[in-house]
Parts: C-alpha cells; sequence; structure tokens
C-alpha cells in the first residue's frame, strides 16, 4: 500500500503548523512489533471467543482460568515484543518538542513507554500489572504478590482473584485518563490518529471532538475505520511506515 505524496506533504504541513498535536493509538500500534491486534488477537486458539466476551468482569468469573490464561499468552508476547520504527518516531518527536505532544493510547501493551513515551495517556489500563478482582474484605488488604500460585493467583486468606490490571468492557474507563485526553484532543491543532478500527468507545468518540473543536484530523491505518468520517485525511499505510515520513522532519 502506498500513500499519494501530496497527501504525505500535506500531513507534513498541517504537522509542521500545529503547536499541539494529540495522538490516539489503538492496537494497529503494535501490529508491527509482531502484536496481534485486539480483534485478531483471537486467531488459533482463541477463534472461538469473543474479544468483548472474554475482556469482561462476566467472562473473568465465569471463566478465570480461560481468561487468565488468555492474557498470560498475551503477555508473553508483549515481554517478547519490541517497539517498532512508528513507537520511537513518537517518542524520538516528543523529546525534540517538549510539551507539543499528548499520546493518548487505547493500547494495554508497554511499547509506547518502552520507546520513551512515560508520560502516555493510558484509557485501557497496562495488562502487564495484576489487580485484585474484589475488593478485600478484610482490613488489611491483602498484597497480590503474596498470592499464591494458583490459575489465576488467588488470596488465600480470602479467596480475592488476581485479574490484569486493564479495564474490561462494561468497566468504566479511569476518569482523569478520560478527562485528560479528552482535553487534549479539545485543544490540539492537529490529531494523528494510528492504528484503530474506532469500534471501542468512548476512545473512538476523541477524534470526533478534536474535528468539532477546529483540529486537523488525521488518520493512520492501511484499512478503512468506524472513524473515517471524522477525519480530514487518511493515510493508507501503516504505523512503522508513516510515523517516520510524518515526523522525523519535524
Ligand atoms: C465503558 C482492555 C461505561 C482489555 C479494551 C458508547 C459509549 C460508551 C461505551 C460504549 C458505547 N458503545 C458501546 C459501549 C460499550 C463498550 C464498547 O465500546 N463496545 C464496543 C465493542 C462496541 N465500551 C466499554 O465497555 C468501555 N467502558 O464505556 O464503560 C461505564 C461508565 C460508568 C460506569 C460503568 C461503565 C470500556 C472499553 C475498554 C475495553 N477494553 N482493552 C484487553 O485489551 O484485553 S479495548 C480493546 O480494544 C483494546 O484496548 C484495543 O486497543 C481496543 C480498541 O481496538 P483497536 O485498538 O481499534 O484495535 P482493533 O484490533 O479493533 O483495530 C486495529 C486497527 O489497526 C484496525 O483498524 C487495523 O486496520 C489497524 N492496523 C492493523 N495493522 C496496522 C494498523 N494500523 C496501522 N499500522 C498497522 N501496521
Amino acid at each position: 500500500m502506498s500513500v499519494d505524496a501530496a497527501a504525505l506533504q500535506h500531513a507534513i504541513e498541517r504537522l509542521r503548523a500545529a503547536s499541539s498535536i494529540c495522538v490516539l493509538s489503538g492496537a494497529g500500534m503494535s501490529a508491527e512489533s509482531g502484536i496481534a491486534t485486539f480483534r485478531d488477537a483471537l486467531s488459533g486458539l482463541w477463534a472461538r471467543f469473543d474479544p468483548a466476551q472474554l475482556a469482561s468482569p462476566e467472562g473473568f468469573r465465569a471463566d478465570p482460568s480461560l481468561v487468565w490464561r488468555w492474557y498470560a499468552e498475551r503477555r508473553a508476547a508483549v515481554r517478547a515484543a519490541q517497539p517498532n520504527a512508528g513507537h520511537h518516531a513518537l517518542a524520538a518527536f516528543a523529546k525534540r518538542h517538549p510539551g507539543r505532544l499528548t499520546l493518548v493510547s487505547q493500547n494495554v501493551d508497554d511499547l509506547h513507554q518502552r520507546a520513551g513515551n512515560v508520560d502516555t495517556i493510558r484509557l485501557h489500563g497496562d495488562m502487564l500489572e495484576d489487580q485484585w478482582l474484589d475488593a478485600c474484605p478484610r482490613a488489611m488488604s491483602c498484597d497480590t504478590a503474596w498470592a499464591a500460585p494458583t490459575v489465576p493467583p488467588r488470596c488465600e486468606a480470602c479467596g480475592n482473584l488476581v485479574r490484569p490490571g486493564v479495564v474490561w468492557f462494561g468497566e468504566a474507563l479511569p476518569f482523569v485518563a478520560l478527562q485528560a485526553a479528552e482535553q487534549a484532543a479539545r485543544s490540539c491543532q492537529a490529531m494523528l490518529v494510528v492504528g484503530t478500527s474506532g469500534v471501542v468507545w468512548p476512545a473512538a468518540g476523541l477524534a470526533a471532538q478534536a474535528r468539532r473543536a477546529g483540529a486537523f484530523v488525521i488518520i493512520v491505518n492501511p484499512d478503512a475505520s468506524d472513524i473515517d468520517g471524522d477525519a480530514q485525511l487518511h493515510l493508507p499505510d501503516t504505523a512503522a511506515r508513516l510515523l517516520p515520513l510524518l515526523l522525523d522532519s519535524l
């Protein structure tokens, strides 16, 4: 897939002119690092499951060991992966232009952070973190580090289960992160939407918020997405190929 040179130049000029840039990344950002996108994460063994079912409190309570094993496989893939040229282009730009780029991510891997974007706004949490499924009924709350090595790990004192530190379907996004993301979307001059199908809300609404507030919205995605209508420009190519071309000269 190649991008029209004039469209690429137009995007570069818009980004060059923007004093504040908001980037919204999705699972496609990590595809070239070898991490399956969210909807592709159900290939092979997991093909017969619905991601929204597995990635939900109900799905976990219904079969904790199944969901825990799904996350264990995804965690291993993240730990084996490396940030790609797209992650590095974003981190290098943020370093050259302190305070000019706000990175908002739907991703639960740590590749933006390992590339250097340590202040990423994380809308859906961190898959490498553990937390308790329920509040501990005991006065001194149990520590996930002491959990029994069952699948999933469990508190031997109160039976609490350990779960991944992500936002599941049906769970509210972290209030502070969502507020910061909406503020960045409404105040940027340009928004780069990278590698998201625009299916999952409320993250998917950020591009429309930016557009309504007057931002120039650019989508980087080899395929069509549900939010193409919110963008003035769609560059149909990949994150690792396009982000260096868009940002390295700025
Ligand atoms: C909530 C963690 C309310 C888990 C994830 C309207 C408003 C509000 C809510 C809703 C609404 N409509 C529906 C809802 C409910 C629901 C929802 O959105 N459902 C969808 C299925 C319709 N939303 C929620 O439940 C949210 N919570 O609203 O709570 C509330 C309020 C108060 C009190 C209680 C409740 C929570 C949503 C968060 C879910 N958790 N992740 C986990 O990962 O295991 S979301 C999950 O999907 C991942 O984080 C992933 O990042 C995210 C979004 O998907 P994408 O990133 O877009 O990935 P996808 O695979 O879909 O697409 C990849 C794209 O990349 C493709 O377009 C592809 O073409 C492209 N691509 C591929 N390769 C490349 C590439 N692009 C560039 N380069 C490449 N190389």
